[in-house]
């Protein structure tokens, strides 16, 4: 499928490590991927779904030790400690790769080597670039498929190019003792062993597109963010373009694809969706942030996903999709999961396998359970979204979950105050990730798991992309739609009814919408959120757009605290800001 030596070069020498029975190209036809599926099914790795109600769609269950990315387990092996910084794994590159290869040496045997060709990017946009990844996977393969542009047309725009990103990936025996997830910043490569669950395997999501592709946006001058994009149409047919950046299992999907509320349907307001986990950003010839989402599809969280919290994603998976460690409805051949309607499947298996039938003392599915969907099957995808060019962001927007503290909304005061907004996000840890769930970390940008290099220098990163944005540079604000009343409910409605904030975020970008300052940045005016056709009252809104100055006292503490660990490469702006925050509080 191509001649590129070090294409070739390459595979050869993984082909000896890891010593396939056989070697198999992808080159994206649909024939080939049925094929696949059919040995999938036949091999019981995947489960084909009832087509009539669900054609095209297929059912994954992975090991129950290997649910979800293993940050304990991931590594960025770069020449020096120091440039790992201190919120990565550093292992140094010699030994990591000795581990490695040691662990993946002859894992093939008996088994078959996919080779999939894949682009981040629409193939021959000047965002795109390339990856080619190894795996032992058929399922894999098939999300790779959805979630990437996959096959010879890559090689074709690839042509001699060397500039390529390297993956290796080794099911092995799934031995969660053995499971690494290792990048290479100097050598451009990706190694992943002893696990078959999404963001550690499927290698062009957050290891290429993020953490390699961080290092790279550093080099050339762009960047690589955890961050859904949208467009927001208004009624004169405008189109205002939002980056958003939530950590992981914190609403991007969800806030990607909202249907505005009717009142707003009613006016003409629309939601276009151009992607929902990762943007790339570049500075244009006219001085604007353009964006691309690199992926091709949606890798989201189920539980949750219904009619009315997110129908745009729940149509999005009823064709073409694979389903992983949901519940599997026997009576159906369907697929169902905690959220997704009042009826469990009485006659059903537990997304381990096991017998279910809707026992109410267990969940049926995974909290991490997740759809791998097409993007063009969105009823609400941008027509932007294979435009290679991208589009131009107005707003960035932060956000977390926190029960209290942050307010529903603020905008930071300009853009070296909202890479301090930025820097300083914390969220409750959710299931995307192993470990506790619940517990409020420091989490900058989105981005703490996914940064592939120092964070202090990720800053002075986003500092230098300020700098020579100037004027242009979008305006930055901070959401947390998580704020809890003391039963524990959530005070604001959220999903559809966020368009209400986004509303008044475009307004101010625009300069047509007013605004409180306080000590952390500029809040609403309670009358200036829509609050038409909800059961919220003026006062209870008042109460989350408030800046409690004792709560933001102890923040700037544990603020300090964790600038402490980024020394002399915290950016000396951070550390300003970080004192004019606490002047501002006395
Ligand atoms: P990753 O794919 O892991 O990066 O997650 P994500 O950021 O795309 O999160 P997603 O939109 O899938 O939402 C995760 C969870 O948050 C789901 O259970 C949603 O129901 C919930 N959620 C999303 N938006 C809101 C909201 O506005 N309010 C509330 N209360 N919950 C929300
Ligand atoms: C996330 O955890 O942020 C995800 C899912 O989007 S994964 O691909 O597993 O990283
Ligand atoms: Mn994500």
């Amino acid at each position: 499928m191509t001649n590129n030596k070090s294409v070739l070069g390459w595979i050869e020498e993984k082909k000896a490590l890891v010593n396939p029975d056989k070697v198999v190209w992808i080159d994206g036809s649909e024939e080939q991927l049925e094929a696949l599926r059919a040995e999938a099914c036949s091999t019981g790795e995947i489960i084909k779904l009832n087509q009539e109600k669900l054609p095209g769609c297929y059912l994954h269950r992975t090991a129950v030790n290997d649910v979800a990315r293993v940050e304990h387990r991931t590594f960025i092996c770069s020449e020096k400690e120091e440039d790992a910084g201190p919120t990565n794994h550093w292992m140094a590159p010699a030994e990591a790769y000795k581990l490695l290869d040691d662990i993946a040496r002859g894992s093939y045997k008996g088994r078959t080597m996919y080779v999939i060709p894949y682009s981040m990017g629409p193939v021959g946009s000047p965002f795109a670039k390339y990856g080619i990844e190894l795996t032992d996977s058929i399922y894999v393969v098939l999300n790779m498929a959805i979630m990437t542009r996959v096959g010879q047309n890559v090689l074709d725009a690839l042509g001699d190019s060397d500039d390529w990103v390297r993956g290796l990936h080794c099911k092995c025996d799934i031995d969660e003792e053995k499971r690494y997830i290792c990048h290479f910043p100097q050598d451009n490569t990706i190694i992943s062993v002893n696990s078959g669950y999404g963001g550690n395997v499927l290698l062009g999501k957050k290891c290429f597109a993020l953490r390699i592709a961080s290092n790279l946006g550093r080099q050339e001058g762009w960047m690589a963010e955890h961050m859904l994009i949208l467009g927001l149409e208004n009624p004169q047919g405008e189109i205002k373009y939002i980056a958003a950046a939530f950590p992981s299992a914190c609403g991007k999907t969800n806030l990607a694809m909202l249907i505005p509320p009717e009142l707003y349907r009613k006016k003409g307001y629309k939601v276009w969706c151009v992607g929902d986990d990762i943007a790339w950003m570049r500075i244009g010839e006219d001085g604007r942030l353009w964006a691309v989402n690199p992926e091709n599809g949606f890798f989201g969280v189920a539980p949750g996903t219904n009619m009315k919290s997110n129908p745009n994603a729940l149509i999005s998976t009823q064709k073409g999709t694979i389903f992983t460690n949901v519940v599997h409805n026997l009576d159906e051949n369907t697929v169902w999961w905690e959220g997704l309607d009042k009826n469990p499947p009485t006659n059903s298996l537990n997304w381990k396998g096991e017998v279910w039938n809707a026992d109410p003392e267990t969940k049926g599915a995974h909290p991490n359970s997740r759809f791998t969907a097409p993007a063009k099957n969105c009823p609400c995808i941008s027509s932007e979204f294979d435009s290679g060019k991208g589009v131009p962001i107005s707003a960035i927007v932060f956000g977390g979950r926190r029960a209290k503290t942050a307010p529903l909304v603020y905008q930071s005061r300009d853009w070296e105050n909202g890479v301090f907004v930025g820097s300083i996000m914390a969220s409750e840890t959710t299931a995307a990730a192993t470990g506790a769930v619940g517990v409020v970390r420091r989490d900058p940008m989105a981005m703490l798991p996914f940064c592939g290099y120092h964070m202090g220098d990720y800053w002075a990163h986003w500092l230098e992309m300020g700098k020579k944005l100037g004027d242009k540079a979008p305006k930055i604000f901070n959401v947390n739609w998580f704020r809890l009343d003391d039963e524990g409910h959530f005070i604001w409605p959220g999903f559809g009814d966020n368009l209400r904030v986004l509303e008044w975020i475009i307004a101010r970008c625009e300069g047509k919408a007013d605004a409180v300052e306080t000590p952390i940045g500029f809040v609403p005016k309670a009358e200036d959120i829509n609050l038409e056709d909800l059961d919220i009252s003026r006062d209870t809104l008042k109460s989350i757009l408030e800046v409690d100055k004792a709560l933001w006292a102890s923040e700037a503490e544990g603020i300090e605290e964790f600038y402490q660990k980024f020394g002399d490469r915290l950016p000396k702006e951070l550390k300003n800001q970080l004192e004019s925050l606490k002047s501002r509080l006395k």
